[in-house]
């Protein structure tokens, strides 16, 4: 198969890419990476030096990509399915990467940031940090609540935007939690109820026991 995804159905990060794959319906193989095997880590490493997913393969032009907000942007530029994903207007572009950097920067990073804070062991705790974060997570609740157009982030088209959207929203609501800011919570409904999202939760589900912060 030409696309290999190299993932982990509870890696925040590995659902944006997921999302964009299954609305554009196109064929990969899916390789899960135990980060906690060494020589799975290592033939991992062998592939992306960092070791962090996702990382896309691409065969058939020889390509391996790193980082979520490129991959969907790649799939975008190269395969029609998706091409949509990504606005062809270049103001609307522009805005749907704006919108991914901001779910992913203003929401995302702090909340992994809580969440490795909850792995650290005892001593090494960092309280203060974890008050930043959610304060930041909650500075961009509040950026971001009024500029979802609804039904999705950019209006009636689903884009990346929106791929960024579900991790962000969906994890931090662990930590901070979205009741506060209503437009939120029902974009937040909405895109649980969308197919491709829904099927990254259905396979998700049975890792969840795993995550670090489901007791809050
Ligand atoms: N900026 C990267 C972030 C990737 C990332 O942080 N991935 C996490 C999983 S959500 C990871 O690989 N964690 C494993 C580790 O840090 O060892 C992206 O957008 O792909």
């Amino acid at each position: 198969m030409a696309l290999t995804l190299y993932y982990h159905p509870l890696s925040s990060f590995c659902w944006k890419t997921l999302i964009a794959l299954y609305e554009a319906d196109l064929p990969f193989e899916a390789r899960l990476v135990n980060l906690g095997d060494p020589a799975d880590r290592a033939a991992f490493q062998a592939v992306w030096p960092l070791a962090k997913f996702p990382v896309l393969r691409d065969d058939a032009r020889g390509l391996t990509i790193p980082e979520s907000t490129l991959i969907v942007a790649y799939l975008a530029q190269v395969y029609p399915a998706a091409a949509s994903l990504v606005p062809a207007d270049p103001d609307a572009a522009r805005q749907a990467c704006l919108l991914d950097r901001l779910f992913d920067s203003y929401i995302h990073h702090p909340f992994q940031q809580i969440v490795s804070e909850r792995l650290r062991p005892a001593g090494h705790k960092d309280p203060y940090g974890v008050d930043q974060s959610r304060a930041k997570i909650g500075e961009g609740y509040d950026l971001l609540a009024p500029m979802v157009e609804g039904p999705w982030a950019m209006g009636e088209a689903f884009t990346l935007a929106d791929c960024a959207a579900l991790p962000a929203l969906y994890y931090a609501d662990y930590a901070v939690p979205l009741a506060p800011w209503p437009a939120l919570v029902a974009y937040l409904e909405r895109l649980k109820a969308r197919p491709s999202i829904a099927r990254v939760l259905t396979e998700a589900a049975p890792w969840f026991q795993y995550f670090p912060l489901k007791d809050g």
